[in-house]
């Protein structure tokens, strides 16, 4: 008999596959789905749901968690677990896993992309070629990305793999976290500080009750009109209202954004300004990357059942 495993989101088709092929899959009523029709489905297939199988940026709610008795595993397709409660998975003998390293490079890239596409206005270039605007008109000048005072917010897998990018660069890096590290960059250990001493300032960091909203309006003020803020990490590190106040008043120059408080909804206001440049949180979304994603989490569930030790076990 095969074991049941209750699959939140979607996961690419060879992952898909192998899931199929080794477990019982089932799947719920969606979070927007009539309270009642959850509950009667609950009751009727969570007794049999071991693993559950969840996004980094959707985890599982607790109260889910507790209808489903047998549960022994969420394995997350993602790294970061910010909307897993772990102690109350602690508590509930529940192992969580997610999918570290192998999405550090693309994540990293897109850091570095986006960066290039508010300070050389790139997004803006390639419309001009489009609309047929090049042989009649100029596009603005952009902005110099090399050579700059770099500040990376978290200084983790991912902050240091921006900082390995930058270091072509040229330019200055410095960064912020709970503890200074074996590097040869400036350690900061107030976040405004770092910020006053940034001309990019890229957030790299974990989401957690610690870091809520930590990018607020006097860590924008201290970047300055000049100043341009990066995240790939997740949009509750940043005041998503001060931020937008900051992009249209012209406190911060720009910003390069891949995540945002209440995704997929990103604030109107952001749609119309050109100072920014904005990505559906694809900081992991490569072929490549979401195989190795797949493939671990796979690696995983198989450990989970086997009762080996898992790979790339959270708790
Ligand atoms: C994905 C992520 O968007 O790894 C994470 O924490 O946010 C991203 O890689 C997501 O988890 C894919 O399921």
């Amino acid at each position: 008999m095969t074991e049941t495993l209750l699959q939140l989101c979607p996961v690419l088709p060879a992952t898909q596959t192998v899931l199929d092929r080794t477990y019982t899959v089932l799947r719920m009523p969606s979070r927007d789905a009539p309270e009642a029709e959850r509950n009667a489905w609950l009751d009727a297939h969570g007794a049999k749901v071991r693993a559950v199988v969840t996004g980094g940026h959707l985890g599982i709610e607790t109260a889910l968690a507790e209808r489903l008795p047998n549960l022994g595993i969420v394995a997350v397709n993602g790294v970061g677990y910010d909307r897993i409660d772990i102690e109350a998975m602690r508590r509930l003998d529940v192992r969580v896993s997610n999918t570290p390293d192998v999405l550090t490079d693309d994540v990293a890239d897109l850091a570095i992309a986006l960066m290039l596409n508010v300070m050389r206005r790139l997004p803006a270039a390639e419309a001009h070629v489009r609309d047929g605007s090049w042989p009649t008109a100029q596009p603005a000048l952009a902005r110099r990305a090399s050579g700059l005072r770099y500040g990376i917010v978290g200084f983790g897998r991912i902050g240091q793999a921006i900082a390995a990018r930058l270091a072509g660069f040229g330019g200055s890096i410095a960064y912020t976290g709970p503890r200074r590290k074996q590097t040869g960059h400036t350690y900061h250990d107030d976040l405004r500080a770092l910020a006053a001493a940034s001309d990019v300032l890229f957030v790299a960091t974990a989401a957690s009750a610690a870091t809520a909203r930590i990018v607020d309006r006097a860590v924008l003020d201290a970047l300055g009109p000049q100043g341009v803020l990066v995240n790939i990490a997740r949009g509750s590190i940043v005041d998503e209202t001060a931020l937008v106040e900051a992009l249209v008043e012209r406190r911060i120059w720009g910003a390069g954004l891949d995540v945002f408080e209440n995704e997929p909804h990103v604030p109107p206001a952001l749609l119309g300004l050109e100072n920014v440049s904005l990505a559906p949180h694809v900081g992991s979304a490569t072929g490549e990357t979401r195989q190795a994603m797949g493939a671990l989490m796979l690696d995983n569930l198989a450990a989970f059942f086997d009762g080996r030790k898992l790979p790339t076990q959270v708790v």
